[in-house]
């Protein structure tokens, strides 16, 4: 069986963490080689030309002797329970007594040198992160933002090494093996249920994000959410809520006859201000207004940019308004957390009802949640995917349902069963994997039939 030689460090993943980490070792000096547990990873051949000289395993990690491996550094989407890892998870390296598996934010987090604002959670994590990017670059700082959003944190150190300041967002995948954080600020937004099928259960998944706060100097939570506090309250804690702030919290209340997001009671803006939509986006404001307030950057700016912001693609997206139907891709809508959190902001605002449009790959979760705030605003949950069973079963009863096999035929049926003021929502809760390479696949597929409608003229 080909072998890890002793002293070399080994790569596991060929996506885009596993080519920041090798960029990053190689620029080090370190010696290293990689494995990719799939037998064709893609992009295998331009990693070949790009590292000519790095030895690539690829296939199952069974088949490869990492026994002697100086440290072995995971990428996010590898589970540490496939067959091969399981004899490293308690293994300390000799020389430093820091594990033996890590993740690319341990790597980030020893070479990095500026301050680092760290921003977990089920939701909102994408929209809070580049609120408080953009809050911080107005303001005038020399700031660099990546992370799970997109660019690896790794590339970040790479790319823009004069950054005064990083702000990134990291999922339990990488925070669960990264030791020592020591963030300025760590902010953990919400907790609901996500990738269970990695991490067993909630206890689970939650204890895999609590690394977010080893070492920081700050926190900011979730007041209504308990499950997002430290185990131990840290000195400086903040807190947002989306009910009247109690003490020196942020949070939401009466000012001047009308909503105002507040910071105790300080009235800073009117809640309608904040240019994206629903409650659940005034929250990730608060959480930005907090972290910025930290950070010494000035009011009017943060509440400047609040009044700008659109929001990112994908997230609750508003794409076509067609005889009088509007059809919104929150593509992004990737658990039950994030689809109630869609269904309760705009079922409000509707005049007619919504067309859910939700399925793909549920991650082991219960979609029981969804069925009450579907009761009341909803016209039509129509399922696809994988996972259209498990869902259908949920919402039995509760609202009309169709099965279909694919995004495809649930756009043309929901063309056939809107009416004037309702929303055609494509907001999942599920992982789009089983059909389309990501969620962003998914909004696009469904941005075109949309767009096409209006092309069109029709609904
Ligand atoms: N894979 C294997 N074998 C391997 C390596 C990867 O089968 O040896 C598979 C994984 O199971 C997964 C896919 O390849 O299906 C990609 O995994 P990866 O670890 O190579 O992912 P990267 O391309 O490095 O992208 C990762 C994050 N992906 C995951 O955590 C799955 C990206 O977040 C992130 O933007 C990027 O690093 C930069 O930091 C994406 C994501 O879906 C958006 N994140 C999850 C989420 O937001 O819910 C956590
Ligand atoms: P993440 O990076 O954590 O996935 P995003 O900002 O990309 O977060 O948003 C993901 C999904 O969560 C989108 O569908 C969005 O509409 C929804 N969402 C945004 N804010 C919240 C919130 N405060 N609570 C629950 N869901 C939210």
């Amino acid at each position: 069986m080909p072998k890890v030689p002793r002293g070399v460090s080994l790569v596991v993943g060929l996506g885009v963490s596993g080519r920041a980490i090798c960029r990053h070792l190689s620029r080090l000096g370190v010696r290293y080689m990689v494995a990719d547990t799939r037998t064709a990873p893609p992009g295998l051949e331009d990693f070949r030309v790009a590292h000519p000289d790095i030895e690539i395993h690829c296939g199952p990690l069974t088949t490869l002797d990492i026994s002697e491996a100086e440290e072995v550094v995971l990428s996010p989407g590898v589970d540490p329970k496939s067959a091969g890892l399981e004899s490293l998870a308690d293994h300390t390296r000799l020389a430093t007594g820091e594990p033996r598996l890590v993740g690319e934010i341990a790597l980030f987090v020893r070479a990095c040198q500026a301050p680092i604002v760290a921003i977990t959670g089920s939701n909102a994590k994408s929209t809070v992160t580049t609120l408080i990017g953009d809050m911080a670059r107005e303001a005038g700082h020399r700031v660099a933002v990546g992370g799970n959003l997109g660019t690896p944190a790794l590339d970040l150190l790479m790319d823009e090494p004069e950054a005064a300041l990083y702000v990134l967002e990291l999922s339990s995948f990488q925070l669960e093996f990264t030791p020592w954080l020591g963030a300025d600020i760590a902010v953990f937004l919400n907790l609901s249920a996500d990738h269970l099928d990695r991490h067993g259960d909630m206890a689970g998944y939650r204890a895999a994000k609590l690394p977010i706060f080893r070492g920081a100097r700050h926190a900011v939570v979730n007041a209504e959410d308990p499950m997002t506090w430290p185990t131990a309250r840290l000195v400086d804690q903040d807190a947002f809520t989306t009910r009247t702030p109690r003490c020196d919290e942020w949070g939401i209340g009466c000012h001047q006859g009308g909503d105002w997001l507040l910071h105790g009671d300080e009235p800073l803006m009117p809640a309608a201000d904040v240019r994206l939509p629903g409650r659940h986006n005034q929250a990730n404001a608060l959480a930005a207004l907090a972290v910025g307030h930290r950070l010494g950057l000035p009011m009017a700016v943060m509440c400047s940019v609040l009044r700008r912001f659109t929001g990112l693609p994908h997230r609750g997206e508003l794409i076509a308004d067609v005889n009088g139907v509007r059809w919104i891709n929150d593509s992004k809508g990737t658990n039950v957390g994030a689809t109630l959190a869609a269904i309760e902001g705009l079922g409000p605002t509707l005049e007619g009802r919504l067309v859910l449009l939700a399925g793909g790959v549920g991650k082991g979760a219960d979609f029981l949640p969804l069925a009450k705030p579907l009761a009341r605003f909803g016209r039509e949950a129509i399922l696809f995917g994988e996972d259209a069973g498990k869902l259908a079963s949920a919402l039995d009863g509760q609202v009309a349902l169709s099965r279909v096999d694919h995004l495809e035929s649930a756009m043309a049926r929901a063309v056939k069963v809107a009416r004037p003021g309702d929303c055609v929502l494509l907001s999942p809760a599920c992982a789009s994997l089983d059909q389309f390479v990501n969620y962003q696949a998914r909004g696009e597929a469904f941005r075109r039939f949309a767009s096409h409608l209006v092309s069109e003229g029709q609904s």
